[in-house]
């Protein structure tokens, strides 16, 4: 169903969402809000904190508020510009649970069925998940394109949801005879910080909802935590191998080598020619020097922000505003295209 081709001729807009359920992580921070800051350099780019995403699964209503602003920190700290960027949080634009709904009838539970996602957050409890986490990638597909959004920068994870809101914008401009009305927005995903893995299981993603606090470096670590959670990461018996073939089935040494590679900006190749033969004690201490220097500023300025609330309130709602200036018109002419009277 998912074609990659469209002779949609809108502007170029870049959207994407981190939901606030919790300390974000490296594999968040460079699979997404690295490239948040690097796109609004070239582009219109709106990024958003997905609170209605969040709440697919119960979130503490004391909390929630200041979980948003938490990302919203954590987005300005790795570089995000308000002036450049719109950074405002989903549940304050109507458009997208508006939008959620008419996309649900237009997905087919088919498509839905086949999110790995959804199958490997709820395992075997599918029945006691909420309606809204299966349906989930309908309301990204609804976030995505009540902006009509082209590009969307995102971790591998979100692949497939991608695809999803594809095929979701090919049908619903199919079944109204409307061919270029919603674009067929594209994945950004690329460079070795698209999928970082565990630090305790190299086959499973950096994840905020793994357990073990050891398994990922969260954007709060001081140095010492970064420091002390890549000395115990996972490695094998060997050491630092000198060509990518032999990275074929190390994920834990491939992991590490792309970690190093995304922070350092080098190529995973580049590492691989620094450290070959290299033991992986003074490996992981180069990597842990890397790690710092990287994330310490990030680290430092998101408790900056933190300290003023209402400054990032001021920013939220400003670009809710904005946003909803954008998304309103478009959704208003979807009730259009549908054929609601009054619309
Ligand atoms: N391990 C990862 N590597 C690269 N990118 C990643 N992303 C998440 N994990 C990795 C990217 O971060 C963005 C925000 O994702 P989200 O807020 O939807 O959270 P998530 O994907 O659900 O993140 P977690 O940590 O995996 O949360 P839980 O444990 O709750 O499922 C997305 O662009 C995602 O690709």
């Amino acid at each position: 169903m998912t074609d990659s081709t469209t002779t949609y001729t809108g502007p170029e807009r870049v959207f994407s969402g981190v939901q606030p359920t919790g300390a974000l992580h490296l594999g968040n921070y460079l699979g997404a809000l690295k490239k948040f800051a690097l796109l609004q350099h070239d582009m219109e780019c709106i990024y958003c904190i997905v609170d209605l995403h969040a709440i697919t699964v119960f979130q503490d209503p004391k909390t929630l508020a200041d979980q948003t602003r938490h990302i919203a920190a954590a987005y300005l700290a790795s570089g995000v510009d308000p002036a450049k960027a719109l950074v405002y949080n989903q549940s304050a634009v109507r458009a997208h649970t508006e939008l959620a709904w008419y996309f649900n009838c237009v997905a087919r539970t088919g498509w839905v069925n086949r999110m790995t996602q959804f199958k490997d957050k709820v395992g075997k409890n599918a029945e006691k998940a909420s309606v809204g986490l299966y349906t989930y990638p309908v309301l990204q597909a609804a976030d995505i394109l009540a902006f009509k959004a082209t590009h969307v920068p995102v971790g591998e994870d979100q692949k497939q949801h991608l695809e999803l809101s594809r095929d979701i914008a090919q049908k619903f401009n199919n079944d109204f005879g409307v061919p270029n009305f919603f674009p067929h927005p594209k994945p950004l995903i690329d460079g070795p910080g698209a999928k970082v893995m565990s630090l305790r299981d190299g086959t499973k993603k950096m994840s905020k909802s793994d357990p073990s606090d050891a398994s990922r470096i969260n954007l709060t670590d001081d140095a010492d935590a970064i420091a002390k959670k890549i000395r115990k990461a996972k490695t094998d018996t060997g050491d630092v191998p000198a060509t990518m073939k032999e990275l074929e089935g190390r994920p834990d040494i491939a992991n590490l080598v792309g970690i190093y590679a995304a922070l350092a900006n080098i190529s995973e190749k580049d590492v691989l020619a620094q450290h070959a033969g290299s033991q992986f004690g003074p490996f992981k201490a180069a990597l842990a020097d890397v790690a710092v220097e990287a994330m310490a500023p990030i680290t430092d300025l998101m408790s900056r922000y933190l300290a003023d609330p209402d400054e990032l309130d001021r920013i939220l709602s400003k670009a809710g505003d904005k946003a909803a200036e954008i998304a309103d018109p478009i959704v208003a002419d979807v009730r259009k295209i549908i054929g609601f009277r009054g619309a």
